[in-house]
């Protein structure tokens, strides 16, 4: 078989191209152990309410761990609970988030951290909250007739 030089240059690039992706995304996540932050650990979705730490949504000042917060966080068609979330900039926090019926988003506008709030699993993400504001968390997730207008709020303010 025949092959235009041309040809055979861009199928060498197209299959080099493909090893190449193909080796990042493996070396990516076996060797640095890199997943999707969410369906990790799972939980009964009918009873969120009842199973901690979801019995208690919101910010909670932790000690002995890697993290200083953990911000608990229930996503239900179509609100947050909490609606409203306050922490002290400079602290590392771990966002612990469910769902208590459809597959919902958790974006936090203006940082990378975007999840997926997915009912039976939960999902979560530590960061460094280190810039001082008022940031809309919204849905990325389709989820409804209600979809946009589900929003929450992180404080992230100045005092200790
Ligand atoms: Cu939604």
């Amino acid at each position: 078989m025949h092959l235009h030089k041309y040809e055979r240059y861009w199928l060498i690039f197209g299959g080099a191209s493909l090893v190449i992706f193909l080796l990042i995304t493996g070396i990516m996540a076996f060797h640095y152990g890199s997943h999707p932050p969410s369906a990790k650990k799972t939980i009964n979705y009918e009873q969120v309410e009842q199973i901690a730490p979801f019995n208690k949504p919101g910010v909670h000042k932790v000690s002995g761990k890697d993290w200083d917060y953990e911000v608990v966080l229930v996503a239900s068609a179509f609100y947050y609970n909490p609606p409203e979330l306050k922490v002290p900039v400079g602290s590392k926090v771990k966002f612990i988030i469910t769902s208590k019926d459809v597959v919902h988003g958790f974006e936090i506008t203006g940082t990378n951290v975007n999840m997926m709030a997915e009912p039976g699993y939960i999902s979560e993400y530590t960061t460094t909250v280190d810039k001082v504001g008022d940031y809309l968390i919204v849905c990325s997730e389709y989820c409804g007739v209600g979809h946009a207008q589900m929003h929450s709020m992180l404080r992230v303010v100045d005092s200790k």
